[in-house]
């Protein structure tokens, strides 16, 4: 398989003073400071990852949106949601609401904006809490209510912040992976489908004694069945049988005109 290299937005979400912009700075430069600039907080920050799974290496450039945490910029928040391919919600572990404001706003303002995407919950300032135990177990009760993967984390002494955004990579490169397979699946159906409407043109080609005879029927039948050639459908190739069944019936006997039709439905059929 060929290495390729994606370039994906994902974003930070989660209430103000969660840990949003400190999470970024320590996995873009691995440094914690309490003195760093507010206004990197507003910025897009690039980070190259590369991802190896047996036989498959991916690169991946993350483009990380940190937005702002208020929940009034209602505007400017769905602006920075366009286009993005996956986010980690964050909150402060220390703070209930902050995590119940993840399923209460931040979350269904996500969805209501863009499509669904890999997100990955992340409860930091672990360092903070009193009990990692207690903190794990509300942590997994978000988990189970989400539907994510989630992780504790500390951006102040670096614990799982790494494992946050890979858990988010990793889930966005086999969403990709399982959107490619569907699609590579229906090329593959739509393939299948034009050998079978060729099939079924070359019957009709002899049935009428020749190309030139057969060829301005059929291209009216297939049209008339709404028959793209170049991706035929079941229903569409099924109607055409149909009329090019009837175009027959005109010098045909209704015997062989029923057993040809039924032969080529067959042919249809056969298509997985
Ligand atoms: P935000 O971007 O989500 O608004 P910030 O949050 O990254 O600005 O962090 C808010 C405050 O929490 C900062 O403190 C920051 O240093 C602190 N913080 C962030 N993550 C952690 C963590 O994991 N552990 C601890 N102990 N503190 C953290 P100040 O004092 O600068 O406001
Ligand atoms: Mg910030």
């Amino acid at each position: 398989m060929v290495d390729d290299h994606i370039k994906r937005k994902i974003l930070l979400l989660g209430d103000g003073a969660v840990g949003k912009t400190s999470l970024i700075r320590r996995f873009v430069v691995d440094k914690f400071s309490d003195d760093y600039i507010t206004t990197i907080g507003t910025k897009v920050t690039k980070k190259d990852l590369r991802l190896e799974s047996p036989g498959k290496v991916t690169d991946l450039t993350f483009m990380i949106w940190d937005v702002l945490g208020q929940k009034g910029y209602k505007g400017i928040q769905e602006s920075s949601f366009q286009g993005a391919k996956g986010a980690l919600l964050i909150y402060d572990v220390t703070r209930q609401e902050t995590s119940e404001s993840l399923q209460d706003y931040w979350i269904p303002h996500l969805m209501s904006v863009t499509e669904a995407m890999p997100l990955v919950v992340v409860g930091n300032k672990v360092d903070l809490s009193d009990s990692r135990r207690n903190a794990q177990e509300a942590l997994d009760d978000l988990k189970d209510v989400l539907g994510v993967p989630g992780f504790l984390s500390s951006a102040k002494t670096g614990l799982n912040v790494e494992v946050g955004f890979l858990a988010l990579a990793k889930s966005i490169v086999s969403d990709l992976d399982a959107k490619l397979s569907a699609r590579q699946a229906v090329e593959e159906a739509a393939h299948e489908f034009i050998v079978v409407a060729d099939q079924i043109v070359m019957d009709f080609c002899d049935v009428m004694g020749g190309h030139e005879a057969a060829m301005p029927i059929v291209r009216q039948q297939l049209m008339k069945a709404g028959v793209d050639v170049r991706a035929p459908t079941r229903e569409g190739l099924r109607l055409a049988v149909d009329y090019l069944a009837e175009a027959e019936s005109s010098f045909r006997n209704a015997a062989d005109v029923e057993a040809s039709k039924k032969k080529r439905l067959g042919w249809i059929k056969a298509v997985a």
